[in-house]
């Protein structure tokens, strides 16, 4: 039987014989991986463990917390504290960078992770996630303060160094990119172990599937307005082609889907958001994504500008996000820049 190759087993290989990774970035993915493996065994106890429902708080963009998000954001920031590898920690759930404790050695690198993502799924049993990322942290920066260490994470996703999802659906997958392509492992639950299951993934160029939230229509910019209609109209319209339309409402679960079968998802500027810039985050959600849908062939843009260009403004800063198949979202920037 052919050896399988454990998570671990890959990290030593891109470091030892590609050279692609450090230990200490070996160390911090390795450590990630087992927070999202005790995320997935928190959510798969469900109301068995007491952990559904609201928290009963706010987190800092003012979306109520459920309790799972807590505890995630809890478990990410636990385990990642003590390796020596890490200068500092931001998190979508919370409102300052996380600075790693006097009594742990600091390390060469930032970490933002948006600990669960697609909350509104949590209680009605669908698939949910955790996104994150890894940037170097600059020479001289000041790590003084929460409040001047946000600084250090202001870099572009093309400073990223390693980007990855865990999605908790029927298994539990974990998709990385540390520059060298995109691979999924796959949870094996007995022995607690990730297991290759995935590599050199290739989205698809063209595609017959978008995923966007259709009840916010009606506050769409015009570029999205004529593109939707376009794709709504099917052979007899201007694209030539019936396509399908899948919406999950956690961005984890339908970027897998375009992974593994192309797609084009959008959460794209509206009317509503413009105050706030957009709807998904780009340090904790668009910038660890972009960059794997890049990795994997695909693009990924704001319908304006690559994603992987933007120059952070503040830790919190929204984007919108039009990403996956590269021929679809081509279009649509094209669309927006016509
Ligand atoms: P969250 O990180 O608080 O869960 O919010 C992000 C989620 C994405 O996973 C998903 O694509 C989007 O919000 C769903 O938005 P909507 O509720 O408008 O469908
Ligand atoms: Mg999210």
């Amino acid at each position: 039987m052919a050896q399988q190759r454990t998570l671990a087993r890959y990290l030593t290989e891109e470091q030892r014989n590609k050279g692609v990774i450090t230990g200490d970035l070996k160390l911090l993915i390795d450590i990630v991986s087992r927070a999202c493996q005790a995320i997935s065994i928190a959510i798969g106890k469900g109301g068995l463990g007491g952990v559904l429902g609201e928290a009963g708080s706010d987190n800092v963009q003012g979306e109520a917390q459920k309790k799972l998000d807590v505890l995630s954001n809890d478990i990410l920031l636990d385990a990642n504290e003590w390796g020596g590898h890490l200068a500092a920690m931001a998190s979508e759930e919370m409102d300052l960078p996380h600075l790693v404790p006097h009594r742990f050695p600091k390390g060469e690198y930032l970490l933002t992770f948006d600990p669960l993502d697609g909350s509104s799924n949590i209680d009605v049993n669908v698939s949910i996630g955790t996104i994150f990322s890894v940037l170097k942290c600059p020479d001289g920066a000041d790590l003084s303060t929460p409040q001047a260490a946000e600084q250090a994470f202001l870099q572009p996703g093309t400073a990223q160094v390693a980007a990855g999802y865990a999605v908790y659906g029927p298994t539990t997958l974990l998709v990385l990119t540390v520059g060298d392509g995109v691979v999924v492992f796959t949870l094996d639950r007995e022995q607690g172990q990730f297991i290759l299951t995935q590599e050199n993934v290739q989205i698809p160029a063209d595609t017959k599937e978008f995923a966007i939230n259709m009840s916010n229509q009606r506050f769409w910019e015009a570029p999205v307005q004529r593109y939707v209609a376009e794709m709504q109209a099917g052979k007899e319209g201007p694209l030539g082609k019936d396509y399908n339309m899948r919406w999950v409402a956690s961005m984890v679960a339908d970027v897998h889907r375009i992974m593994t079968r192309g797609g084009i998802f959008m959460y794209p500027l509206d009317s509503k958001l413009k105050d706030k810039g957009g709807k998904l985050r780009l340090m904790y959600e668009a910038n660890p994504m972009a960059l794997l849908i890049e990795q994997a062939g695909g693009a990924a843009t704001t319908g304006r500008q690559r994603i992987l260009d933007i120059q952070p403004g503040n830790l919190h800063q929204r984007v919108p996000v039009i990403l996956g198949s590269k021929n679809e979202v081509d279009r649509v920037t094209g669309y927006h820049t016509a």
